[in-house]
């Protein structure tokens, strides 16, 4: 077995203070930096937005953040600005370590979002992980990260269906929790096979 950590989306926007903050987002940061010297691999993912992305409310006229509307590849919730290449508010937790192997970054394409660090949300667009992981050997990944609910359950159920050994540290990961998707989403990666530790 050789077993990776992915670290999902520990950037400022994510934590208090930033544009999207997950409450106790940065009460993460020291156990998994912790965490990493444990692992044959650590990867971690950069949610990645230009300027006036399809999944922010303030691209959609009459929207406020949060609220849902229908993009062409299914439901899509708007969020405020966020994640904004080469901003402050996109760039890692100054505190998180980013010696790890590699970085990806996802939903950096205008018309579609990705919560996934393996595919967009159109469930089809890869982001190309699922090769470097194959390609270096890594059968198991452990998920931390932020936002339990929304890009460490897609990332879970995406890697469990694509036939990892996966389980996700829910003491290093925060939630938004919005309209109860917090227990939507432990459900869901409990059907899909992920091990909740
Ligand atoms: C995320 C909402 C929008 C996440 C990213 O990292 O969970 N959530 N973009
Ligand atoms: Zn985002």
């Amino acid at each position: 077995m050789t077993h990776a950590l992915l670290v999902i989306d520990v950037q400022n926007d994510f934590c208090p203070g930033g544009a999207l903050a997950v409450s106790g987002g940065d009460e993460i940061v020291a156990p998994i930096n912790s965490m990493m010297d444990d692992f044959d691999a650590v990867i971690l993912t950069q949610d990645w937005h230009p300027e006036g992305h399809s999944s922010f409310a303030s691209s959609h006229n009459g929207k406020n953040p949060f609220d849902l509307t229908e993009m062409p590849y299914g439901p899509q919730v708007l969020w405020p600005d966020h994640c904004v290449q080469g901003t402050q508010g996109a760039a890692f937790h100054p505190d998180l370590r980013t010696d790890g192997d590699l970085i990806i970054r996802k939903g950096f394409r205008p018309t579609i979002d990705s919560y996934s660090a393996f595919f967009e949300n159109d469930q089809t667009t890869p982001t190309g992980l699922e090769g470097y992981l194959r390609t270096r050997g890594i059968n198991r990944l452990t998920l931390v990260g932020l936002a339990t609910d929304f890009c460490v359950h897609f990332s879970a159920v995406d890697a469990a269906r694509l036939g990892f050994d996966v389980a996700v540290r829910m003491d290093a990961c925060r939630a938004i929790d919005m309209d109860g998707s917090l227990t939507a989403a432990e459900t869901a990666m409990r059907d899909a096979g992920v091990a909740l530790i």
